[in-house]
């Protein structure tokens, strides 16, 4: 059931990899049985975005696609057997759009995991449009008066990070390094990291970056660009090395250069995905040090629930820029060139 919906709406739609990406008129998709139609105001740009335009990684993207899964906006319809919203309620598109609920991941709550998962702005049209459809059980429940441009980075980048953090299973007063700490999750995982009691170490390149990092109440900052060796300076930096690594660089170096600055016993958790990229560990050294390596993708509904409410406590605030939609290739552009400080969001009616 909806009412006063447009037939056609504006969105950034692609139909090859890597080919033109075209700001257009689109027709407003109808939402299936169990999906809400949401009127999508705002959206992050996540890197991911990028690498699904590109083709970067080995699975295949829905074709011609409308990219973005961190769109914030209201319902404004609903399938038939959509129970527990209403119209007006204000909800989120993030990556799961949907999960089977059946398989043994989804039973035990890994529903990020599920070989059936649907993902917005992948495998399902996404964020970069002004109405976008979203499983009713997977998609994000924004508080009443929430300010929908500031929100939209938690959808993925705040998710994400909160749950690669609670993987790193850092306690209070110990180090966590992040891996490209002024990028869009890297610039979310400082503040979950400090919210969460870590001492808070960042690297990334640039002057810009080391200022957002200090800005967001990091501790200590090293300049990837600079640095004559940055496995030795965090190890300094930490005396002894970091307890938990969260790696949100798309860089290969970066992540394999993290496992030797994991301090023993400690956590080195994978969650950037450069293409075609291998995490190279020296096997004495894992050993020796005991050291965890872990993947992370982004999170449940608890875990969005969760991430959510920190950003509603006033715990952390994506340092945002908020940019027309027809501007997303100029986004693009920055963010393969590494000029990103903090977090793109799109405003759909521009
Ligand atoms: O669930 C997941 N695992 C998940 C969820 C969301 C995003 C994974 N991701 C992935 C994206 O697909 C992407 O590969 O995380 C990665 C980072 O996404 P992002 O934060 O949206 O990207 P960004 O804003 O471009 O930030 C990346 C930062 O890394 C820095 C850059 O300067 C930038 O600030 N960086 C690079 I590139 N090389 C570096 C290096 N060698 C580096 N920082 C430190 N050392
Ligand atoms: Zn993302
Ligand atoms: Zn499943």
């Amino acid at each position: 059931m909806s009412t006063g919906i447009p037939k056609t709406q504006k969105a950034v739609i692609f139909y090859e990899n890597g080919g033109e990406l075209q700001y257009k008129d689109i027709p407003v998709p109808v939402p299936k049985p169990n999906e809400l139609l949401i009127n999508i105001k705002y959206s992050g740009v996540c890197h991911t975005d990028l690498h699904a335009w590109k083709g970067d990684w080995p699975l295949p993207v829905k074709l011609p696609l409308v990219g973005g899964h961190e769109g914030a906006g209201v319902v404004v319809g609903m399938g038939s057997e959509v129970k527990h919203w209403k119209i007006g309620d204000l909800a989120g598109v993030k990556w799961l759009n949907g999960s089977c609920m059946m398989c043994e991941e989804c039973e035990l709550a890994n529903e990020s995991n599920c070989p059936n998962a649907d993902l917005s702005g992948y495998t399902h049209d996404g964020s970069f449009q002004q109405y976008a459809t979203a499983d009713a059980v997977q998609a994000a429940r924004i508080p009443v008066g929430t300010d929908l441009a500031e929100v939209a980075p938690i959808l993925c980048a705040g998710i994400t990070v909160y749950k690669a953090l609670k993987s790193a299973d850092v306690k209070a007063g110990q180090w966590v390094a992040i891996s490209g700490a002024a990028g869009g999750l890297g610039s979310l995982a400082v503040q979950y990291a400090k919210a969460m009691g870590a001492r808070v170490l960042g690297i990334d390149g640039g002057a810009e970056k080391e200022e957002l990092f200090k800005k967001l109440g990091g501790e200590y900052f090293i300049d990837f660009t600079k640095s004559k060796d940055v496995i030795a300076e965090v190890i300094k930096a930490t005396d002894g090395g970091a307890h938990g690594v969260i790696n949100v660089s798309a860089s290969e170096a970066a992540i394999t250069a993290s496992t030797r600055y994991a301090r023993a016993n400690g956590t080195v958790v994978l969650v950037g995905l450069p293409a075609n990229a291998y995490c190279k560990s020296e096997v004495f050294n894992q050993v020796v040090k005991s050291i965890k390596i872990v993947g992370s993708y982004v999170g449940n509904r608890a875990d969005t629930r969760e991430a959510l409410d920190f950003f509603s406590r006033g715990l952390v605030k994506a340092p945002i820029k908020v940019v027309g939609l027809s501007t997303l290739p100029e986004v693009f552009e920055k963010m393969e060139k590494g000029q990103i400080v903090g977090r793109y969001v799109v405003d759909t009616e521009k």
